[in-house]
């Protein structure tokens, strides 16, 4: 049996301090992220040299020894690899070409075909797992089908969602295809990562809370369940993190319906809710709201000792409720982390 921290919270163990880590942990935030990105040329180049994103995964390990690296990559690596072209635009964010016709869809890879693209990412993995320490646990992830497909399908980030909304209605079998291309090969991608060594899986499903009703049975449960599901038939006793942000009453029995080991908070919703709603279910993750790594000071203090508080009847890992911004102060999460250590 493993002593790690993160390990036993996701086993279902109340600890008497939860471990903790944050939400793009290794980012611009950091002045050592800064400086190896402009090493590396840019966010892409980043991404894909293992030696740099690493070193980028391990800055705010050596920094705040949190109890969880995530492996450096992004959500949007998958389309690439399936063949669409991705970019980033200075201060904008993400573009990708698009897909949104049966032809797009057809001249998709096939989810098999993603690896030798994704080789590097794999490569990273293995680093990693050689350089941690050994009480630190190595996250893998990828982005859940529907949010992958809200890029895929405007070709940038959307405020509402509303292209890939608009062809679920318009078009349904080919959304769906999308849905499933991505379904399958988010299999083939992870699993890849667990057998380069990651240890835990997180499924991030940023956009999740503007499927509603039955739209998020179909779009935002089924694929995570598929998902899980395949990944233990090939990884037994796998633990995964499922993250439908801004899900609301949708966390509510995610964890039952999906089989994940813990669901993640975001802070739209309150720590004494998600107490009292979804960690009945088991391991929660959550929730501070990332502004407090802005603002600081006893508010800071008072909120984290508030999360911490509401979960403390238990299994709990201590995160954000989304990630760190690039206006954090460093000096905000070294106080957040020794509010949470020292009780
Ligand atoms: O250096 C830079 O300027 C790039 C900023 C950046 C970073 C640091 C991007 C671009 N991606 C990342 C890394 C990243 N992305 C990680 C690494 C591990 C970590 O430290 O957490 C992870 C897990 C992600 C996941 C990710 N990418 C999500 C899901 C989580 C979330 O934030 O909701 C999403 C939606 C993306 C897409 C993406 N990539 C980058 C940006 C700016 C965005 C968001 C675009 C948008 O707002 O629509």
């Amino acid at each position: 049996m493993t002593d790690k921290t993160i390990l036993r919270a996701l086993r279902g163990e109340a600890l008497p301090t939860p471990p903790v880590w944050m939400m793009r942990q290794a980012g611009r935030y950091l002045p050592e992220y800064r400086a190896t990105r402009a090493q590396a040329g840019d966010f892409l180049s980043l991404c894909y040299n293992p030696d740099l994103a690493a070193e980028v995964t391990l800055q705010p390990i050596r920094r705040y020894g949190f109890d969880a690296a995530i492996l450096f990559a992004d959500i949007l690596l998958l389309p690439q690899a399936l063949g669409m072209d991705l970019w980033f635009e200075t201060g904008e964010g993400p573009r990708l070409s698009t897909v949104t016709t049966p032809a797009g869809l057809a001249a998709l890879k096939a989810a098999g075909d993603v690896h030798d693209r994704l080789a590097p990412i794999y490569e990273t993995v293995r680093i990693l797992s050689r350089e941690l320490p050994r009480e630190t646990t190595l996250i893998g992830f990828a982005g859940a089908p529907w949010t992958v497909a809200t890029y895929m399908i405007a070709g940038r980030g959307t405020r509402d969602q509303g292209p890939a909304h608009a062809l679920k209605s318009t078009d349904r079998a080919t959304f769906a295809g999308i849905i499933d291309l991505l379904t399958e090969a988010t299999i083939e991608y992870l699993s890849a990562q667990v057998d380069a060594g990651a240890e835990v899986i997180k499924l991030f499903d940023s956009w999740a809370g503007s499927l509603k009703g039955q739209d998020f049975e179909d779009f935002a449960v089924a694929p995570a369940a598929r998902i899980i599901a395949a990944l233990r038939a090939r990884h037994p006793g796998l633990p995964i993190i499922a993250f439908p942000r801004e899900a609301g009453e949708g966390y509510i029995g995610f964890a039952r319906k999906t089989g994940a080991d813990c669901v993640a908070i975001d802070n739209s919703v309150s720590a004494d809710w998600a107490a009292r709603h979804v960690q009945v279910d088991g391991c929660v993750q959550g929730n501070l709201d990332p502004r407090h790594m802005v603002t600081g000071g006893e508010a800071l203090v008072k909120a984290t000792r508030d999360v911490v508080r509401a979960f403390s009847g238990g299994p709990h890992i201590f995160n954000l409720g989304h990630g760190i911004t690039p206006d954090a102060d460093p000096e905000n999460v070294a106080l957040m982390v020794e509010t949470i250590r020292r009780g």
